[in-house]
């Protein structure tokens, strides 16, 4: 079988997943009947206002930026907006978002151990609810510092990043009440806190047969430098109307499972179909995102060279495990917190708001499939699509054609022509390998998608139809 044979294999592997999926009514809701209890629960917290305990003066100050201990470290500021807003759903439609910034997941804050984070959170006049902001990466009394910030106004609280790691930061709602809702229906974020003195060498297990003919140890290392992802994951509960469907949260009834805030956000699209020598033909099965006309929308792949240390950041924002697994390759290293767990594994586990760093590098020119390993995840979006090097001979013809294939080639991936998605990358640190291109890819409104085109990412929708039609043009004379 040959590398292209092989990609179609692969693709057509999934995709028969994914036509299972699409061709079933996997939306259907249960009734409630059976949970009436919790949610009678909930809508008592609600009905109190949500859980505020009243405070003693003493810790009026909790978060505050005063400190003396801030005094010779680095500040970052980190200001987000808590809005409503409608955005699409899979399979047509929109569902009632709530975000951070407009974005789903919320901007990514990225930091070094000891610097001191100065969070801001502005709800909007008109906004329908106050909104709250925990952020995972503080250790500063929850009460009152993550409470409710009422519409029209805004609240600042700081802390010390003092240990390594990724972080969630959430919604947490009206004092409580409400967070379920305002979490799965988008409010979450992550924050990096790179370790003070850095990441470690990767080292990767391989043998090889010495001149004796003995097969040996060969353990390979890559220095901490790494071309990194971010990838969030959450589950979606909505009904119909694409509200929040609490009923179906409580039975643990999943409607769809977001990454980065969208189910299925990075498989093939009529690009690739277009690029790979099949116009007009779905390359695979299942390409809920695949019309350029989707803009931000349309789904992209995640484009790496071999041979390269790949850095992932993980985190699990939903109330249903991740297993961890990418299909085709081992997880060359596992850190969670600022401990490594685990290198050369198959699968790793993620518990319900848990995160880990993935250290990995690709060694064979490929496509691999990187999943949460249970079937109703993957079903309902958890599918992520890696191309590793350049494996796919038709697209390096076309892009060769086109007179753009040289980009590629530079880079060892088809990053250097098309980018990778905006959205998958994490803002870049001291040990970061920059990407040759992005692309304006989220789940976001079209002002932050504007803001990523205006830092210079790609619209594909406008650039891909252009280089095709000045190709045509070219070829007429
Ligand atoms: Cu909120």
């Amino acid at each position: 079988m040959n590398k292209r044979m092989n990609f179609m294999f692969t693709i057509a592997a999934i995709a028969v997943m994914g036509g299972a999926l699409f061709g079933s009514s996997f939306t259907s809701q249960m009734t409630g009947a059976a949970f009436s209890t919790d949610v009678n629960a909930l809508q008592k917290i609600h009905d109190m206002g949500g859980l505020e305990l009243v405070m003693p003066a003493a810790f009026a100050e909790a978060g505050s930026c005063d400190s003396d201990e801030y005094a010779d470290r680095t500040v970052v500021e980190f200001p987000l907006t808590g809005v409503s807003i409608d955005l699409p759903r899979l399979g047509g439609g929109t569902f009632s978002a709530m975000t951070f910034s407009e974005q789903i997941p919320g901007p990514t804050l990225r930091v070094t151990q000891g610097d001191v984070v100065k969070m801001t959170l502005t709800v909007p006049e008109g906004e329908a609810t106050p909104h709250g902001n925990d952020m995972h990466a503080s250790q500063v009394s929850a009460v009152p510092t993550f409470g409710a910030v009422q519409p029209g106004t805004e609240k600042t609280y700081c802390y010390i990043a003092q240990v390594p790691g990724v972080y969630k930061y959430h919604c947490s709602g009206v004092n409580i009440a409400a967070m379920d809702q305002h979490v799965l229906q988008g409010m979450y974020g992550i924050a990096i806190v790179d370790p003070i003195d850095g990441y470690s060498k990767l080292a990767v297990e391989k043998t090889q047969v010495n001149a004796n003919g003995d097969v040996t140890r060969d353990r390979q290392f890559h220095s901490g430098d790494a071309l990194e992802w971010q990838i969030q994951y959450n589950q979606m509960y909505l009904t119909d109307a694409g509200t929040y469907d609490a009923t179906a949260m409580f039975a643990h009834q999943t409607t769809y499972t977001a990454t980065n805030g969208q189910p299925f956000a990075y498989v093939p699209n009529d690009i690739h179909n277009l690029l790979n020598g099949h116009p007009g033909t779905n390359i695979f099965v299942a390409q809920p995102w695949n019309s350029m006309d989707l803009h931000q929308y349309q789904s992209q792949l995640l484009f790496t060279p071999t041979g390269v240390h790949n850095r992932i950041f993980v985190e699990n924002h939903g109330n249903e495990p991740v297993y961890f697994h990418i299909v085709g390759e081992i997880l060359d290293r596992v850190t969670q917190g600022s401990r490594v767990q685990s290198a050369g594994t198959e699968t790793w586990l993620l518990g319900g708001s848990q995160n880990m760093i993935v250290d990995l590098v690709y060694d064979e020119p490929g496509i691999y499939a990187l999943v949460n390993h249970d079937y109703a995840a993957i079903y309902t979006g958890a599918a992520t699509i890696f191309v590793a090097g350049l494996p796919l001979p038709v697209i390096n013809e076309t892009a060769t054609a086109l007179g753009v294939v040289q980009g590629a080639v530079d880079t060892g991936m088809y990053a250097g022509v098309l980018g990778n998605p905006y959205d998958a990358i994490p803002p870049y640190g001291a040990q970061s390998i920059h990407h040759p291109a992005k692309n304006v890819h989220c789940m976001c409104s079209d002002a932050v998608a504007a803001a990523q085109a205006e830092s210079g990412a790609v619209e594909l929708w406008v650039a891909v139809p252009a280089i095709l039609e000045a190709a045509a043009a070219a070829a007429e004379e």
